[in-house]
């Protein structure tokens, strides 16, 4: 049964906007055959087969653009409803006098955005982790953020947690059925073995969001902060890095004052690496100054701490480390020593990756480096999928909390409900228990036409 009743059909432009060799518009909704049929002078349209032909304006009664058109009948379709696919030349002068055309068409208006993949949810074609991963999908911009997805869509969340939510939906059965008719040759009830139970599904769940947030990182893209002194050539390394100048840089210490932020694809990983204020701790005290500088050093500590990973870069010019970079070092931090090309130049930290990132020397080493800790930090090696969303996570954790109550419940009714509980967190994340505020939410970021 359909999770709504939907009425309008609904269209707008499935691929990119501007110009192209092919746009494609999509429509879906129960008059999307008929509007074909009238801007086609066609009725012989059959499903799923491409036919080319000429759409008519149907007041001035001049061609629009000849196109090839697929018709998708309901329910085996995207959206669940019948779908018409127009795919056109791709000016802006055709997409939009075709699609003023089709909105005045009767029933039919603009979509949303994320409406279609909303109808499909509810029709019930896929659940919300599955919707969600369309919406991934789309955005990935590496190998790893596509891989994930395509899982996602391919219900290797919804499989698991339909799952969690069966087991929950049995236990419930099986202790309700206990409370109504209770077993008199078994004085404790069905209630121990239950609780077992839960608690072998609460150990999978913990063991579940024990992750290292590995898929919301990697969906996200992981945070690399370049931190060091003045003048240690963070600026040119976020240069390096990216293959463009997103970042001023001069012998001037104190340049960069705010945080300068570049997305860059290492080796299939998503990484978002930030250039930030060189630190100084005496300028934060210093009076006299404008202060900005100080509020780039506070950004960069605040960037230090919210890091996955840490870049600490470290001038080999000089004779001693910057003690307050070094301060820095911890598990998530990567340590570099820049300007080896410079005659006067050291490693002065045992264990850094020495580079110039003027010359380009040990670069490819950084990358290498920066790859291995990606790989740690995301990889899915070889267990199973990981929450992509913090809703995710938050159910879960809410799950989790009601299973452990439901251990400590003195009482059966009390357990059920706790278990009931439970299950309702997790219907939650798939969309088995609807929340209208939640799909608004989710749907929101979604562009227009899927
Ligand atoms: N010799 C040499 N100089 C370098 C190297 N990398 C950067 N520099 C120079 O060092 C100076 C400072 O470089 P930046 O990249 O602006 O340094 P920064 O760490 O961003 O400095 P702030 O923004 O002031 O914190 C510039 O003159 C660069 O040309 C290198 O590998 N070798
Ligand atoms: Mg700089």
């Amino acid at each position: 049964m359909s999770r709504s009743g939907v009425k309008n059909t609904i269209c707008a432009l499935a691929s990119a906007p501007g110009r192209a060799g092919i746009s494609v518009l999509r429509v879906s909704g129960p008059q999307s055959l008929e509007s074909l049929q009238r801007l086609s002078q066609r009725h012989d349209f059959m499903p799923r087969l491409a036919s080319l032909c000429p759409i008519t304006h149907p007041v001035f009664h001049q061609i629009i653009d000849r196109a090839l058109v697929l018709f998708f009948p309901g329910p085996a379709s995207y959206t669940g409803e019948d779908v018409v696919e127009y795919h056109l030349h791709g000016s802006r002068a055709v997409v939009d006098a075709m699609l003023d055309v089709l909105v005045r068409q009767p029933g039919h208006r603009l979509a949303a955005p994320g409406e279609f993949t909303r109808r499909a949810f509810e029709n019930e074609r896929m659940d919300l982790t599955a919707a969600e991963a369309v919406a991934d999908l789309i955005d990935a911009e590496t190998e790893t953020q596509r891989l994930q997805a395509l899982a996602q869509m391919g219900g290797a969340l919804s499989r698991l947690y339909n799952g969690w939510s069966a087991q929950l939906s049995r236990a419930l059965a099986h202790l309700e059925a206990d409370i109504e008719f209770p077993d008199e040759d078994l004085p404790s009830g069905a209630l121990p073995g239950i609780l077992e139970q839960s608690r072998a599904l609460a150990a999978e769940i913990s063991a579940h969001l024990d992750d290292n947030r590995r898929g919301e990182r990697l969906r996200e893209g992981v945070h690399v902060a370049i931190l060091g002194a003045p003048n240690a050539g963070k600026s040119s390394l976020i240069n390096a890095l990216a293959r463009r100048n997103v970042a001023i840089v001069s012998d001037i210490a104190g340049t960069t004052r705010d945080v300068i932020e570049a997305h860059l694809n290492i080796g299939g990983y998503p990484v978002i690496v930030s250039d930030t204020a060189g630190l100084r701790p005496e300028e934060i005290e210093a009076t006299g100054h404008d202060g900005l500088e100080a509020e780039g050093i506070r950004r960069a500590i605040e960037r230090a701490g919210e890091a996955d990973l840490k870049i600490l870069l470290f001038d080999g010019t000089v004779d001693m480390p910057d003690p307050y970079t070094l301060n820095l070092i911890d598990d998530a931090s990567l340590l570099v020593v820049n300007k080896m090309d410079d005659v006067l130049s050291k490693n002065i930290i045992e264990g850094a990756i020495p580079v110039s990132v003027k010359t380009g020397h040990n670069l490819p080493l950084l990358l290498e480096f920066l790859h291995e800790r990606l790989v740690k930090l995301v990889s899915s090696d070889s267990r199973g999928p990981s929450p992509t969303r913090r809703r995710h996570r938050e159910a879960l954790e809410e799950a989790l909390d009601c299973l452990h109550r439901a251990d400590k419940a003195d009482l059966p009714e009390l357990a059920a409900e706790d278990l009931r509980l439970a299950m309702r967190a997790i219907g939650r994340i798939t969309g088995q228990v609807d929340a209208e505020d939640l799909l608004d939410m989710i749907f929101r970021d979604f562009c227009i036409g899927k």
